[in-house]
């Protein structure tokens, strides 16, 4: 009886404390290119954003807005630093650009941001 109650005990203990594990942390943004308010004097034929893990390549997305709406970012990988890397394809005139970014991290929580850069071909 007593062993039998200590083992619930025991069973109980290990559930409380994996219940009060913190979940991991959500994925976080650590670095891109363009930098985030990047002056550029040209288009950017890639991008690439780093985490602080590696995010899901699959499930995660880049994606370009900005004067024309005709630049895209297409072949989305991964060189294996925690990052994700694309080519743009597609017009990309002077004026204010946004990359937006969506990452699965690997606790499968999604987490989105953005980063802004400008092209001035006169600079
Ligand atoms: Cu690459």
């Amino acid at each position: 009886m007593l062993v039998r109650l200590s083992r619930v005990a025991l069973l109980g203990a290990l559930l409380f404390g994996l219940a009060l594990q913190p979940a991991s942390a959500q994925i976080k943004i650590s670095g891109s290119t363009p930098e985030d308010g990047a002056e550029l004097d040209g288009p950017v034929r890639t991008v690439r954003v780093w985490f602080d893990q590696a995010p899901v390549v699959a499930e995660s997305t880049l994606e370009l807005s900005g004067p024309g709406n005709r630049a895209r970012i297409e072949g989305i990988h991964t060189m294996g630093e925690n990052d994700l890397m694309g080519r743009v394809t597609g017009p990309m005139p002077n004026g204010e650009w946004t990359m937006s970014w969506t990452a699965v991290g690997p606790d499968g929580e999604t987490q989105t941001g953005s980063v802004s850069f400008s092209v001035d071909r006169n600079r």
